[in-house]
């Protein structure tokens, strides 16, 4: 392959179909992952064309298909130079006492135990190559918690600690691992939260102006286009009237 190759997960939605899109443009071939195989159709169609594009559709909260999916890439796509860990979403808004043990299930198992099982099986030909570059979508629920955030923040500073981890002891191979920590983003991502409840997802978003996958996507082809000797390693960012998870500047009427 002459292109280098970026493997990105959760490219059927938001931040990573925004970032498929970008990194195709500035001439990487893509690996498109995601549990819904008709938008990663779809996803091929709207890349730049003539670009590369292999899709893998699995769960990352499954070992054995995250495992499958990946093996059954061939050599040449097995060269990933760029892999970024993005599928997650929240489940559920709720006071700790009154959570759902399956929403539980699906924050750790997708955002913290899924961007385990895809580095496993990636990060080690980076090492063997002595090169690559991690790119791991956290939140800025991953360096505060709010009322009822409980597990997703506790999903999300786990992943700010792993991709600590993984930059301490990738540091002898030459590998460069950044955290991405957003703030409010339009995505699918209320309506996942809120299981469907369109109007709820629409009100998380209204009377200020959030971030857009767009925005975050700018962000890792900056990092990715960084010369050799520099790594961008932590990137929060806020929509402008966003100062923290709780305050943001709503405008009423
Ligand atoms: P979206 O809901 O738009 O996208 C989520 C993506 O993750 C989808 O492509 C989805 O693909 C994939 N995904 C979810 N569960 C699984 C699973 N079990 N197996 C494989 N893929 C899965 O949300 P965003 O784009 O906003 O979210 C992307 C990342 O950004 C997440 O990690 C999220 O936590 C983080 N983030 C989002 C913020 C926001 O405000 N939107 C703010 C901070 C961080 P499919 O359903 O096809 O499997
Ligand atoms: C998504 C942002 O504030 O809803 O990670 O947790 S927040």
């Amino acid at each position: 392959m002459e292109k280098k190759i970026a493997f990105i997960t959760g490219a059927t939605s938001g931040i990573g179909w925004s970032t498929a899109i970008q990194m195709a443009e500035v001439g990487y071939a893509i690996i498109g992952c995601g549990r819904r195989s008709d938008r990663l159709d779809e996803l091929k169609q709207t890349l730049p064309e003539g670009t590369p594009f292999h899709p893998l559709t699995f769960d990352v909260s499954k070992k054995a298909d995250v495992y499958k999916a990946i093996d059954s890439l061939s050599a040449e796509w097995k060269k990933i130079d760029v892999l970024i860990n993005n599928a997650g979403n929240a489940h559920g808004l709720d006071f700790i006492h009154e959570g759902n043990v399956d929403d539980w299930d699906a924050m750790m198992d997708i955002n913290v135990k899924g961007l385990l099982y895809v580095s496993k099986k990636i990060i080690p030909g980076m090492v063997e190559r002595k090169s690559g570059q991690v790119i791991n979508i956290g939140s800025i629920a991953g360096k505060e918690v709010y009322p009822r955030g409980n597990v997703y923040c506790g999903s999300k500073y786990a992943v700010d600690a792993i991709t600590k981890g993984m930059r301490i002891d990738l540091n002898p191979y030459g590998i460069k691992v950044m955290g991405i920590h957003p703030g409010m983003v339009e995505t699918e991502f209320s309506l996942v939260r809120f299981k469907g409840d369109e109007d709820r997802a629409k009100t998380t978003y209204q009377g200020y102006d959030a971030l857009t996958a767009d925005d975050i996507a700018d962000i890792i082809v900056f990092a990715v286009t960084r010369p050799p000797h520099v790594v961008m390693a932590d990137v929060l960012i806020l929509p402008l009237d966003q100062a923290s998870t709780m305050v943001i500047n709503k405008k009423t009427s």
